[in-house]
């Protein structure tokens, strides 16, 4: 009887396994990155990686700073303040912290408490486009998926004039607004088309997906988007469920187009820290489950911020075709997480997942998510290998290749042009 396989087997093949993660391009399917036509919008640099959201709430824990004082600060201070804190006076062993080091450390620049000063100077010497360039290269992406809104009066005008698009950065539709700020979103919709109203009857509807089409157009969205709380319920009685049966979804079947649901954020628990004060509930899943029954011709992609909720979304995606599961969303996108979540939808899911997205804000933050995702990938891809061949079934490098290709994004693009399911 066939039982493990032999060291230099498994030695093989965990080479195998994480060149191939390395070297295969990742199609980043949900960031918070610009097209470099946005300027400014494209966060890049040592002041905003040590400024990102995440640090911004660790350097608390640590700092007695007036919250209020913090945020007046010039940014290159606040990054000063965090660097003292959370490099200097303690170990940077916090993913976050982590993070910035290996991203440094990809440009080959010296790290260590005094050398800020230095790798500001480096920065200062880079041009955005070339920055653009090492920053996909290094991190061996494709594409990015970028999070775009109608809502965000910075970068509307940019959209609505129109611009040469750099293909690198592919559009994503937000619309939480539409759903969850319901009717106070109205007065912003009637911009685009004055015909819908508070009330919500087909003259409305009518016109959220007029709203829609305009905006999937000029975005030439990939899919639609939407973050909801951990209280998300469907069907209930309020206006989110009455504009996703009548509004959005229509939409969404009319142009193949999947929505992605991202369940389970409290906005503002701490709202002092802005950004940062975000932060998560264990959701009720039974939501999910019914939005994918009530519309099996839809196509749904989902990324839930629980761990608790994590099994039970493999489980309702293996019930429905039509849902596809993605990342280590946010506060799970940790090692120790990213390790875990990856095994269990393998073993749930087989291929049929995308295992990681960056979340990036920063640009040079998709080097080190990809670079310390790419090692955990392969780690769990390759000991569910070794569990493979240890059934006598043997993984040649071009089955390897295919299998890694549709986990770094092939798979969600097959998901995306699928038009019909089951
Ligand atoms: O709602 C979202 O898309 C989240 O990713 C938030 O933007 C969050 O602030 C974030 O950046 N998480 O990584
Ligand atoms: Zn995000």
């Amino acid at each position: 009887m066939h039982t493990g396989i032999s060291d230099r087997r498994r030695a093989q093949l965990a080479e195998q396994v994480d060149r191939t993660v390395h070297e295969t391009p990742v199609f980043d399917i949900h960031t918070h990155l610009y097209d470099p036509a946005f300027g400014p919008l494209l966060l890049y640099g040592i002041d905003d990686l040590l400024t990102y959201h995440y640090l911004v709430a660790e350097v608390f824990r640590y700092s007695s700073l007036p919250y209020a004082d913090f945020w007046r600060l010039p940014k290159k201070e606040q990054a000063d303040h965090i660097w003292e804190h959370l490099f200097v006076r303690h170990s940077p062993i916090s993913e976050a912290c982590r993070g910035v080091l290996t991203t440094l450390q990809s440009f080959g620049l010296e790290v260590g408490p005094r050398e800020l000063p230095r790798i500001r100077q480096w920065y200062a010497e880079q041009t955005p486009e070339a920055f653009v360039n090492l920053c996909f290269e290094t991190a061996n992406l494709r594409q990015v998926c970028m999070t775009n809104s109608p809502f965000d009066p910075l970068e509307r005008p940019l959209w609505e004039k129109g611009f040469t698009r750099d293909e690198r950065f592919v559009g994503g539709l937000r619309i939480d607004p539409v759903l969850l700020d319901w009717p106070n979103v109205v007065p912003q919709l009637q911009d685009d088309d004055d015909a819908i109203q508070s009330e919500l009857n087909q003259e409305t509807f009518d016109g959220i997906r007029r709203f829609l089409e305009k905006w999937t157009q000029i975005l030439k969205a990939h899919y639609l988007m939407v973050s909801l709380p951990p209280s998300f319920q469907y069907p209930d009685k309020g206006p989110i469920t009455q504009i996703l049966d009548r509004a959005v979804l229509p939409h969404c079947r009319e142009h193949h187009l999947p929505l992605a649901l991202m369940i389970g954020v409290k906005r503002a628990v701490n709202p002092a820290l802005q950004l940062a004060g975000d932060g998560m509930g264990r959701s009720d899943l039974q939501a999910l489950e019914s939005l994918c029954q009530a519309h099996p011709s839809n196509s749904f992609l989902c990324t839930v911020l629980a761990r608790e909720n994590q099994h039970e979304l493999c489980v309702i995606a293996r019930k429905f075709p039509n849902l596809h599961v993605f990342g280590c969303w946010w506060f799970t996108n940790i090692p120790e997480l990213i390790n875990e979540m990856t095994r269990l939808r393998l073993e749930l899911l087989g291929l049929s997942v995308t295992p990681q997205h960056s979340d990036a804000r920063v640009l040079d933050q998709v080097i080190y998510k990809w670079r310390h995702s790419r090692q955990i990938i392969a780690s769990v891809l390759t000991e569910k290998y070794v569990d493979l061949e240890g059934t006598g079934w043997t993984v040649s490098q071009e089955e390897i290749q295919r299998d890694v290709q549709s986990l770094l994004g092939g798979e969600f693009e097959r998901f995306c042009n699928q038009t019909g399911f089951p």
